[in-house]
């Protein structure tokens, strides 16, 4: 089995403790960081799949996702950008009854390695927090909303409502799995990607537009 497998096996397994050392000899053995961290998004996929078929529950998906952040930590570095040109801050957030952060977590390293200071506000977050934060923090150019579940798509709607109405100027991109370009469109965003690399192009061409 090849280094990676192995990460995307042991993520797969929720074992926290050998991921990162793995992540780590799958670099120290030449692979790229992006290959290993897609090997992992892979292995969520898988997860997902066992929790519908009901061969996993929710706490094999929750150490699972623990692995994978255990393993995102090492090729965090490597990710991130110089931060020598700021493009303006983006508030980042997963919607309200929604705890899910991997992918949240994702497209913030992305997003700030394209050249923007970030403000992660977390998960479960309300409308009136995201407004509240660009009010409090400056030169804020763009709000970025994570929504990861059927139930949440309703959530992500009033995010961007209620930024839209409180603060027009400012540009807001979602993004999650069961979120649609068509989607984005229908609820009045500004942007749409559909995973963390292109979220960051994105990010780059609504704040610079
Ligand atoms: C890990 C996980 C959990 C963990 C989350 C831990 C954590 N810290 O995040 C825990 C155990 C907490 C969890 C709980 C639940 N989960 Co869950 N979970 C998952 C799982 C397996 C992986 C999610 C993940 O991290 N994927 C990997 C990341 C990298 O991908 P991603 O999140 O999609 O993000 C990428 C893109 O979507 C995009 N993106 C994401 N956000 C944004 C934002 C912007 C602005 C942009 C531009 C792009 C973007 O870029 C990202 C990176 O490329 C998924 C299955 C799956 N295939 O997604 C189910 C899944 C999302 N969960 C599901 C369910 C049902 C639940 C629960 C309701 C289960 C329960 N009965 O309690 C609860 C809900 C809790 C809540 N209120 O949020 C369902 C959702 C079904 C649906 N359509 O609504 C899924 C699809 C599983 C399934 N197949 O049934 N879950």
């Amino acid at each position: 089995m090849s280094k990676i497998e192995e990460v995307k096996a042991k993520v797969e397994a929720g074992k926290s403790k050998l991921v990162p050392g793995l992540v780590q000899e799958a670099l120290d053995e030449g692979s790229a960081a992006g290959d290993i961290l897609q090997a992992m998004v892979d292995s969520m996929g898988v997860v997902g799949e066992k929790f519908s078929s009901g061969e996993i529950f929710v706490p094999e998906m929750l150490i699972a996702a623990k692995a994978m952040s255990k393993g995102v930590d090492v090729l965090k570095p490597l990710m991130a950008g110089d931060g020598s040109a700021s493009l303006g801050t983006c508030i980042i957030g997963t919607v309200a009854g929604d705890l899910h952060d991997i992918g949240k977590n994702l497209v913030s390293m992305m997003i700030e390695s394209a050249g923007f200071d970030m403000v992660d506000l977390g998960v479960d977050v309300p409308a009136d927090t995201f407004v509240q934060a660009v009010k409090d923090n400056a030169n804020v150019k763009l709000v970025a909303c994570s929504g990861l579940l059927t139930t949440t798509m309703p959530a992500l709607k009033e995010a961007v409502a209620t930024v839209k109405a409180a603060c027009p100027e400012i540009k807001v991109i979602v993004g999650g799995a069961p979120v649609t370009p068509e989607y984005a469109t229908e609820i009045g965003a500004d942007g749409y990607a559909p995973d963390a690399g292109s979220a960051a192009v994105k990010a780059k061409e609504l704040a610079t537009a």
